[in-house]
């Protein structure tokens, strides 16, 4: 009588342990999922351009909102002393449309660098 009280208890628990085991399988599932999410969040990419031309900082605002108006520009840095304009764009968006957009405000630019 003893043995089959005890085998009972061993199979709820068996049972109870099973169910967290798949439960704790979803809660996994689900944290994995909003992981994918906040990489889809940081799915972007850093583009580092050379920009000639530039001489104070009516043209580096001048520059800033050109590439601000690129479909695609998350965000951009422009630095007058380096040249540089560092732009975050969304995967996928063509670096040539920067460049185009910067040499119709009327500056020349180049992809120096590519994350
Ligand atoms: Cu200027």
């Amino acid at each position: 009588m003893h043995k089959l009280i005890i085998t009972m208890v061993v199979v709820v628990f068996a049972l109870i342990f099973g169910t967290f085991g798949s439960f704790q399988e979803k809660v996994l599932a689900c944290s994995c999922s909003s992981s994918t999410l906040a990489e889809e969040k940081s799915d972007n990419e850093r583009l580092a351009l050379e920009v000639e031309g530039m001489t104070c900082d009516g043209c580096v605002e001048t520059v800033r909102s050109a590439i601000m108006d690129v479909k695609g520009v998350v965000d951009c840095h422009v630095h007058l002393p380096e040249k540089t304009a560092q732009v975050v764009v969304k995967k996928g968006i063509g670096s040539d449309k920067l460049l185009r957009a910067v040499e119709e405000a009327g500056y020349k630019a180049r992809i120096v660098e590519k994350e």
